[in-house]
């Protein structure tokens, strides 16, 4: 286990809406102020949807290149592109930004219910978006929403398609998915291979316990308006760094301190690692 917490925000998200949360980045700039003010907050990873202007979710090129400029010119915070996009999205337009070659990329080991809807990631579209992925030398982390996902990371890994050390995100609390409970992520943390480095993000009202869990259990953590909107009930947050806030205040309280963007890449094992 690292002393350092790697904390990840997941700012922008494909489901909340501005009318949720009037906060919610969707300009390039309101994008890179968040992000950048997240991470003067302490968080080292930021992992990144696309929206058009008007918050219509969108994985495009052009979208990605201006997130990515906007949040490069203001903080070196290391840049993980999503490629779950929004439910119902088509595969290409899910990979398409890949060839910006961020330094990561998430990647789904199955489908699961997605409140009314269906996230699909069958195996031949893990295997297309993992070759995507490699194809542009990016780092995936590995996401798990339920339990036969890590059923499938045992498959990949058998086949040699993926090798440790590997950075897993435990997603808990999506309905239809894993519920946001110890005995699941004791469970996800202990099936994952030695050597393996995780991060849990927690949904909605689960949000700060998941994350308080895993600061505990020498975890990693990940925080903002994609899985939660509210800093407590009733009050909507009024940023992105407000979360990275609280969890560096609970971090300290047993010893962690939050990881700066080299120890980061260290501790996941990034192929930049100084
Ligand atoms: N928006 C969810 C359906 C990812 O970023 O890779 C999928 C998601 C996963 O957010
Ligand atoms: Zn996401």
């Amino acid at each position: 286990m690292s002393d350092e917490l790697v904390i990840t925000v997941a700012g922008v998200g494909a489901e909340v809406t501005r009318k949720e949360q009037p906060r919610l980045p969707l300009l390039p700039d309101e994008v890179g102020e968040e992000y950048r003010r997240a991470h003067g907050a302490g968080a080292t990873i930021g992992h990144i949807h696309g929206r058009k202007p008007d918050g219509t979710p969108t994985q495009d090129l052009a979208t990605f290149r201006s997130y990515a400029e906007a949040i490069r010119n203001r903080c070196p915070i290391i840049q993980q592109f999503s490629t779950g996009g929004a439910v119902g999205m088509g595969l290409e337009e899910r990979i398409e930004a890949l060839e910006l070659r961020p330094e990561m990329a998430t990647l789904t080991l199955g489908t699961c219910n997605f409140g009314d809807g269906i996230f699909e990631n069958r195996l031949p579209t893990i295997r297309t978006i993992l070759d995507r992925i490699r194809k542009f030398s990016i780092t995936p982390e590995l996401e798990i929403f339920d339990n036969g996902m890590l059923a499938t990371a045992d498959t990949l890994f058998a086949k040699g398609l993926l090798s440790p050390p590997l950075h897993f995100d435990f997603v808990l609390g999506v309905p239809g998915a894993a519920a946001a409970t110890a005995g699941n992520l004791t469970h996800f943390a202990r099936a994952i291979p030695a050597g393996c480095t995780w991060t849990a993000a927690g949904i909605g009202r689960r949000q700060t316990a998941t994350t308080t869990m895993a600061i505990a259990m020498g975890g990693h953590v990940r925080v903002g308006f994609e899985d939660n909107i509210f800093y407590r009930k009733g009050e909507l947050a009024d940023s992105n760094a407000r979360f990275v806030e609280r969890v560096v205040r609970i971090a300290r309280e047993v010893g962690r301190e939050p990881a700066t963007v080299e120890q980061a890449r260290k501790i996941l094992s990034l192929p930049s690692a100084a």
